[in-house]
């Protein structure tokens, strides 16, 4: 049996990797920050060998190496909100950029052989200098996220050149799901646009609608990750749609999928914009098409109907109501 590592496990991308892992015949184990929430994992955890580590300690990292013996290694773990890196730029810094060379680094000591994917980024893009974005875009980024997660990139790349490792990065574009944290925007508007629909919540307030972002299912995109550790040779890949949306037009499909009219409830605020922010991103997969035989599966409006179908199930699961959902109601 394969034995895998996830850092992070307990995030959105964790736990949809960890399921595709276990349906793979994998030995799954997972670390995480104390005091983390494991609610993801809640259906299948009984399945896992969780290990309370952070990022920040990397003599914990190689006694957990050791102990496990890992044929791969997915390095999930950050600070992964953009937002919260202007407030918190030195822990984003400590973990999402130096966490990742304290686990590289961890590899090379304990088994140099050990396959290695880091989660990069599109947020290293920022301030796009070409459009689509490929592998071979510079990047520009435009947050102490983007930054971090450059360094991470780059110190990926210089592990894989300067100690032959097979150590490579899935460079990922937005990616969401009923799992995603409360934190980000797609999952902020299913969520109160569930609360409007059904009355316990009166307005949605936001900060800047005209950002443009391609967004995918997450779902999809682990699977990339893994099929990325099973090529012949270590490469970095672009994961992504292709397929561009503003944050205003997710706004008015959610809105659309429950019936009411968004320029109603929708409240422009200043807290929610950025000191610096990334205006638009585009992804070019093709390298990930071909090598990896890899393609998104769910399109911007399945996305967004999922997530506030997934909401307002949640609702209604906590209201102990039997009624049939949304979409039951608009296929009556
Ligand atoms: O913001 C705008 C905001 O926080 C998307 C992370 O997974 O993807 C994610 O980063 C856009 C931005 O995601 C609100 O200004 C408007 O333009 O959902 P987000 P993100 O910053 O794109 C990349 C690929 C990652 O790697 C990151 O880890 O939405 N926006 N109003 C808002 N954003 C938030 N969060 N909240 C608002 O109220």
């Amino acid at each position: 049996m394969p034995v895998a590592l996830i850092t992070g496990i307990n995030g959105q991308d964790g736990s949809y990797l960890a399921e595709e892992l276990l349906r793979l015949g994998y030995d799954v184990h997972g670390t995480h920050r104390p005091q983390s929430d494991l609610g993801l994992l809640s259906s299948f955890r009984d399945q896992l060998n969780l290990h309370q580590i952070d990022l920040g300690c990397g003599e914990e990292i190689e006694q957990l190496l050791t102990a496990i013996q890992p044929r791969e290694v997915y390095n999930l773990a950050a600070q992964s909100s953009v937002g919260k890196s202007w407030d918190e730029p030195v822990e984003t810094g400590n973990i999402t950029a130096i966490g990742t060379a304290r686990l590289l680094e961890a590899i090379r000591q304990v088994d140099k052989s050990i396959r290695f994917y880091q989660a990069s980024s599109s947020e290293m893009f920022g301030k796009v200098i070409e459009t689509p974005q490929t592998e071979l875009t510079p990047f520009w980024p435009r947050s102490p996220y983007g930054v971090a997660k450059v360094y991470g990139h780059f110190i990926t790349v210089n592990y894989r050149e300067s100690y032959d490792m097979f150590a490579c990065s899935g460079i990922l574009f937005n990616h969401e799901s009923p799992r995603r944290g409360s934190a980000f925007v797609t999952s902020k508007i299913a969520r109160t646009v569930a609360e409007i629909k059904s009355g316990s919540a009166n307005e949605l307030r936001l900060g800047n609608l005209q950002a443009k972002r391609d967004w995918g299912f997450a779902g999809d995109f682990v699977k990339a990750m893994w099929k990325m550790l099973q090529a012949d040779q270590p490469r970095d890949y672009v994961i992504g749609t292709g397929d561009v949306h503003c944050v205003g037009e997710f706004v008015e499909c959610a809105f659309d999928y429950v019936g009411l009219d968004w320029r109603k409830f929708v409240v422009i605020d200043p807290k929610f914009f950025r000191p610096a922010e990334v205006d638009v991103v585009t992804a070019d997969p093709t390298r990930a098409k071909e090598d990896l035989d890899w393609q998104p599966k769910y399109s911007f409006e399945q996305i967004v109907t999922m997530m506030v179908e997934a909401e307002l199930q949640k609702i209604q699961n906590a209201q102990g109501q039997t009624q049939p959902s949304v979409i039951n109601n608009k296929a009556a």
